[in-house]
């Protein structure tokens, strides 16, 4: 039987309106942006750098990526909600932040959860860290990879921390996430969520009297100045991650996405070399200005504070957490 060119071109036409015919991506160049609230020079921002000339030296140029970085696109919540829509196409954010797109990221998130680095490295590399990336894709996120990001301490503007007692009634700033307040909470301060792109004003004008950070971002983003007493309670070790939108992943070839899968995994291998290195040249640098660092603090009662939290936001989590902390 001939089949006619009007009736080929009435099926295709009824099958488009249909929405049936689904056009295969076509490989095509895109500048990839990409946003982080850190400078150039820190860790993550230069593991994308990274990222980018890779993908640049494969695809002669096709695909790289334009780095947002400073907080030029604002605040972590705001960045991931671009990313979801598809206005920006990869964000670096805590994983703290994370929580309301895959709550049990918000194990991650718990006060004195991971035992050590090297603990948190085979949680996020296994079975368990792999399986909460892919569940970001129902968020309309692609997980392609963590970061590392140490551990984070109290600094604050008042006092030194040299005990428990010494966090009573300070206002300490925090990520926006429930469990970070009530972590606070739990020690004996007050724990305020506010954006990080608002955090050295609000430390300056005494909107709080100080916050808690790793040594990299208390040195990077000059905190130093406005709060400058800095104990080494590490009291949480949350990772990073790095997220492509879903709505731009699906009109890439598979291909270019196998590229940008490949190029993320050495992005994340090169932020733990510059990351481990970095910690240690921050401690140092904020010494050499002048800074106390209380590096002898007893960790026991900080442990033992915050336990309530861990029990009322794990308690959801049970499952992961019992796996997570098997894991050797
Ligand atoms: C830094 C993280 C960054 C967070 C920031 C914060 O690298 O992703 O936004 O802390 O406290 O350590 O908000």
């Amino acid at each position: 039987m001939m089949i006619s060119l009007t009736g080929v071109r009435r099926t295709l036409a009824a099958s488009l309106l249909a929405g049936s015919v689904l056009a295969a991506p076509a490989a095509h160049a895109l500048e990839i942006k990409s946003s982080d609230v850190h400078p150039m020079g820190y860790p993550t921002t230069d593991a994308i750098q990274y990222m980018s000339d890779l993908l640049d030296t494969w695809t002669a140029g096709r695909l790289k990526i334009k780095i947002f970085h400073s907080m030029q696109l604002g605040g972590e919540k705001e960045a991931l909600e671009q990313v979801q829509v598809g206005a920006l196409e990869m964000t670096r954010v805590s994983v703290g932040v994370v929580g309301p797109i895959v709550e049990e990221f918000n194990a991650f998130a718990l006060p004195y959860f991971f035992k050590s680095v090297d603990h948190m490295h085979k949680v996020v590399d296994g079975e368990i860290g792999t399986n909460l990336l892919n569940k970001l894709e129902k968020g309309g996120l692609i997980g392609l990879g963590y970061m590392d990001a140490g551990s984070r301490s109290f600094y604050n503007n008042t006092r030194p921390i040299k005990s428990i007692e010494d966090l009573k009634g300070l206002k300490i700033r925090v990520m926006q996430n429930p469990i970070f307040i009530e972590m606070v909470n739990a020690m004996g301060g007050n724990g305020l969520p506010i954006s990080f792109s608002e955090l050295y004003t609000s430390l300056q004008t005494g909107v709080v009297d100080g916050a808690e950070n790793n040594p990299p971002s208390y040195e990077s983003g000059k905190h130093y100045e406005v709060a400058k007493y800095y104990t080494l309670t590490e009291h949480l070790m949350v990772p990073e991650l790095f997220v492509f939108s879903k709505k731009v992943w699906d009109t890439l070839t598979p291909l270019d996405q196998q590229l940008i899968r490949k190029a993320s995994v050495m992005a994340v291998e090169k932020e733990r070399e510059l990351w481990a290195a970095r910690e240690q040249k921050s401690l140092a640098a904020i010494k050499a200005l002048g800074y106390e660092v209380i590096t002898d603090v007893d960790k026991a009662p900080f442990i033992a504070a915050t336990e309530p939290v861990r029990m009322k936001f794990g308690e959801k989590y049970a499952d992961l957490i019992k796996r997570a902390a098997a894991v050797k």
